[in-house]
């Protein structure tokens, strides 16, 4: 891992820390766990964005540790939280051992407009490029020209070979020819970035599902993994936007874009409790090398640090 990604990701969870959780400092050096302990603490996780449902969640389950070790003091606390808090987030397997499993790795982008879909698969093909893979974008966003031009703007940039439709065409076609054609040309990934706006949700819904089915006609397996791009800044509405993709598709996993600018790091517990996705990566500006491998411990550490 680069030393400068390390520091956008450390830099980008202060945000969430400094805004909501360095309030730990203050709620856990008090002297005998009370009411207030608790009621400061759900405020806190309700502050970082973690939703109400992960929130009495974990207070709950705080509460019961502290009966069954006994604990009287507040800074007793501090080490059940973070135990508490690593238990929620899923350990996601290597990205580059998932990519490995099928050749070409058909990957789905999916998730709402301005999430970071486009960006964030050039990022992935810029990281499986610099590893030594065969790489290729598919725009399957026919929705708007400006979004065709965007990813083969980065596909010129990066070098990597990038499939489009028209303006207005069918985007399960674009996603077809585009997975023939990585067959045919001996790729390794396969990219495909979708539209997150259409006419009305039911209409973006029906052609996603129709993308993956097409996907899957053309190469069995296919695609072997969804992932959702959800931006950090929008917090709890993220989690209901990702409820509606799982009805649609088999979502595999989440990609938390915009980290550097959130102070919402808390809704990284929710997605985890309530969607049952892993977090993969970790969006952390708009350049290409701006992603990060999601490291759960390093974000426990992270937003839960105190200087
Ligand atoms: N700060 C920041 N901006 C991002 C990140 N990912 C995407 N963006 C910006 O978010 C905006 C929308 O991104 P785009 O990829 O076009 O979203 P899409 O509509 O889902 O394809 C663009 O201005 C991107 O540069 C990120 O991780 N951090
Ligand atoms: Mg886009």
């Amino acid at each position: 891992m680069g030393e400068n990604i390390f520091k956008k990701w450390i830099k980008g969870l202060d945000k969430t820390r400094k805004v909501t959780f360095s309030r730990l400092a203050s709620i856990f050096g008090t002297n005998e766990i009370t009411n207030e302990t608790w009621d400061e603490l759900e405020e806190m996780f309700l502050q970082a964005d973690a939703g109400v449902e992960t929130t009495e969640s974990i207070i709950e389950s705080m509460k019961k540790t502290a009966r069954s070790e006994g604990f009287t003091k507040a800074s007793e606390l501090t080490e059940a939280l973070q135990t508490e808090l690593r238990n929620r987030l899923q350990t996601p397997e290597n990205p580059m051992d998932t990519i490995n499993k099928a050749k070409p790795f058909v990957i789905l982008m999916v998730g709402v407009n301005g999430s970071g879909k486009t960006t964030t698969a050039a990022k992935l093909a810029k990281q499986y490029k610099d590893a030594g893979k065969k790489v290729m974008l598919a725009a399957a966003d026919t929705f708007r020209a400006a979004a065709i031009d965007q990813l083969q703007v980065w596909g010129d940039r990066l070098n990597v070979p990038v499939i489009a439709g028209v303006e207005g065409g069918d985007s399960a076609a674009v996603a077809y020819d585009a997975t023939t054609s990585a067959i045919a040309r001996g790729i390794d990934v396969l990219i495909i970035d979708t539209a997150g706006r259409l006419q009305s949700r039911y209409n973006l819904m029906e052609e996603l599902k129709k993308v993956y089915r097409v996907t899957g006609k053309a190469l069995p397996g296919a695609p072997h993994a969804v992932w959702i791009v959800l931006d950090a800044t929008t917090g709890q509405n993220a989690m209901s936007q990702a409820k509606a993709f799982k009805e649609a598709v088999k979502v595999d996993g989440v990609i938390l874009s915009k980290l550097d600018t959130s102070a919402k790091g808390g809704m990284a517990f929710s997605i985890a409790g309530e969607l049952g996705l892993p977090i993969i990566y970790a969006g952390l500006g708009e350049k290409s090398e701006d992603l990060m491998v999601f490291d759960p411990d390093n974000f426990i550490e992270g937003v839960l640090k105190t200087e």
